[in-house]
């Protein structure tokens, strides 16, 4: 299927010319048919000489309803546009073919009507020279009669060849469905209808719908009044949807492919069309079927910051039109730069903005993303319409370096060389710690996800208890390894004597630095304040082999020439490794 829009004029004859090419009647509303003019966006459809099926959105030519022309053909690449000979080109001629020319509309027809009442020639000299200056560029023209049908063979076969130049659509692409009516059918609930530029429907298919917390349900599809299973771009379709109260949406909406929007309030855009400093404050937007008021803020030339009234689900690289409704006045179109644009707090943040959207062109851009965004999700970058390759061919730099964490390059190198730093000042600041903690080198780096920090440890420096240190987190701090020396010189000999509270204070030893030590494995503690040199354990175990088993406490105490205090804990320690055994009277024996 093929979907072409109509424009032109008001009373220029695009409704007349869709009713004498497909037999159906566009203007659906009576008010419509009473004061013959069409008001709201009309349907039908009809097949052409080669088979193929051409639907019309028309689209109303009077002045006040300029909003719902620009909903019908928003989400149309192909326009026909009508102009009446006896009448020639008009206002809404021009700003219809302005707002096509915004859009970036590429392929289109031009008919001139009512070529029954005056010679077509003037008008058609006119409208194609009009017409050339525009994306549209040089189309051909025909000249028919809605009233004696003269000219509607010609003008089938131009729509036909006019269908085989359109590129073919993407059926894979994620679903952006732009709603342009909604209605209820009694018994099946809420129905909306649309242009399905890319990808493919399917009757039970989940979809996002924007401030609608769960995805809302197909529940039937209809193409041109027929029920379908499924349907492939490019088609007009009816959903039905399941559910969904029919206050809940309407034009302007969009149902989409779950994921694969990003919804924005503010994006930055290229200008073609009026100067940047030209443009009124506020404008309105239009782009899909929607129409949503924009403050501006220029930011280049050519550049402009909007900030929408309401978010919708753009992508980097879509067309939209701004429009100053008061004036009637098209102010040209825009081409999405940016949809997730950083603010601009700083003093000069606007200048150095603009340069940066002065580089940018509106094609995604991956490597460019990543070097401006530096550390981004593949699924956020995806979102915004810019396309993330995966497997084999895609290129190092696309790679993750953790999660879906994608970065820039040097950006990660950068990080990596701080995080050897951070932790060495960290280490330098707290040398009794055993490294720094993850979250704290995560807040230092100013790191979104902790598994960044986890990705940048890379040996010497490794992960352990949740702390970032040296793969020889077991080497002391200077300060304790000093003092257990002390310890070992006046212990030495004596390996079962602990040093008394003061004592411990005389070498430095207070609990952060004996918590120090007995991490790395050079003090070993009993109790409180209650520590013995690491190797007295097994020495114990030696002496107390060497005495009448069992033995009993206050033996064990006598031969190991030690105190309560000191011989109570050990041999607890003892027991709790199996190298004594605790037998029911409260003696010991050594287990062997
Ligand atoms: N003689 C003659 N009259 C025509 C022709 N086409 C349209 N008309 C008449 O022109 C008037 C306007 O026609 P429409 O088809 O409603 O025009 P339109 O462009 O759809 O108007 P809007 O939708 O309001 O913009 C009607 O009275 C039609 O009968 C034609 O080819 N020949
Ligand atoms: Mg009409």
């Amino acid at each position: 299927m093929f979907v072409v829009a109509t424009a032109g004029h008001v009373d220029h004859g695009k409704s007349t010319l869709v009713r004498a090419l497909t037999g159906m009647e566009p203007d659906r509303w009576a008010e419509e048919r009473r004061r013959g003019m069409t008001i709201d966006l009309g349907f039908a459809w009809t097949t052409l000489p080669s088979g193929g099926t051409v639907a019309f959105v028309d689209v109303p030519g009077h002045e006040r309803f300029v909003p719902n022309m620009l909903a019908g053909v928003g989400p149309v690449p192909a326009a026909l546009i009508v102009v009446a000979a006896d009448e020639g080109w008009m206002p809404q001629s021009a700003e219809h073919l302005a707002a096509l020319d915004a859009l970036g509309v590429a392929y289109g027809l031009l008919a001139v009507t009512r070529a029954d009442l005056a010679d077509p020639g003037p008008a058609t000299a006119r409208a194609r020279a009009e017409i050339a200056a525009t994306s549209l560029g040089a189309v051909p023209a025909v000249a028919v009669s809605g009233l004696t049908g003269a000219g509607l063979p010609e003008l089938r076969a131009a729509l036909d060849r006019l269908a085989a130049q359109l590129p073919a659509p993407v059926v894979d692409d994620p679903v952006r469905l732009w709603v342009d009516r909604s209605f209820t059918v009694r018994g099946s609930g809420t129905v909306v209808t649309g242009t399905l530029g890319g990808g493919r429907l399917r009757v039970g298919d989940a979809l996002e719908l924007a401030g609608a917390d769960e995805p809302v349900r197909v529940r039937g599809l209809h193409c041109l009044g027929e029920a379908r299973p499924e349907a492939a771009a490019v088609a007009r379709v009816a959903v039905n949807l399941r559910g969904t109260p029919r206050d809940r949406l309407g034009r302007g909406d969009a149902l989409l492919t779950p994921d694969r929007f990003h919804h924005t309030d503010l994006v930055d855009v290229r200008l073609a069309g009026d100067p940047a400093g030209d443009l009124p404050a506020t404008l309105t937007l239009h782009v899909g079927s929607a129409a949503v008021p924009v403050r501006v803020r220029p930011l280049g030339p050519d550049t402009v910051r909007l900030r929408l009234a309401r978010p919708l689900p753009l992508l980097v690289g879509d067309r939209a039109l701004l429009r100053d409704p008061g004036r009637h006045h098209v102010n040209g179109g825009v081409r999405v730069l940016d949809v997730a644009p950083p603010p601009l707090g700083r003093r000069g943040a606007a200048a150095a903005r603009s340069q940066v959207l002065a580089e940018l062109n509106g094609r995604p851009d991956l490597a460019g993303e990543l070097r401006r965004r530096r550390l981004v999700r593949a699924g956020a970058l995806i979102r915004m319409g810019v396309p993330v390759p995966t497997g084999r061919d895609s290129p190092a730099w696309a790679v993750p370096v953790a999660g879906d964490w994608l970065a820039d390059p040097a950006h990660w190198r950068q990080l990596g060389e701080r995080l050897t730093e951070e932790v060495a000042r960290h280490a330098r600041e707290h040398p009794l710690e055993p490294g720094m903690p993850v979250d704290a080198l995560r807040q230092r780096l100013a790191l979104p996800d902790r598994v960044l920090v986890e990705a940048l440890v890379r040996p010497p420096l490794r992960i352990h208890a949740g702390r970032v240190g040296a793969a020889s987190a077991n080497a002391l701090p200077e300060p304790v390894a000093l003092a257990v020396s002390r310890v070992r010189a006046e212990y030495g000999d004596r390996p079962f004597r602990a040093p008394e509270a003061d004592r411990l204070v005389d070498f430095g030893l207070g609990p952060r630095e004996i918590g120090a030590a007995v991490r790395a494995g050079a003090l070993l503690r009993l109790a409180d304040n209650v520590v013995l040199l690491p190797d007295a354990l097994d020495d114990a175990v030696r002496v107390l082999a060497g005495l009448p088993q069992p033995f009993t406490l206050s033996a064990a105490r006598q031969a190991l020439d030690t105190t309560r205090r000191v011989a109570v804990p050990l041999l607890e320690l003892l027991d709790r490794r199996g190298a004594t055994r605790r037998l029911p009277d409260d003696a010991r024996i050594v287990v062997t």
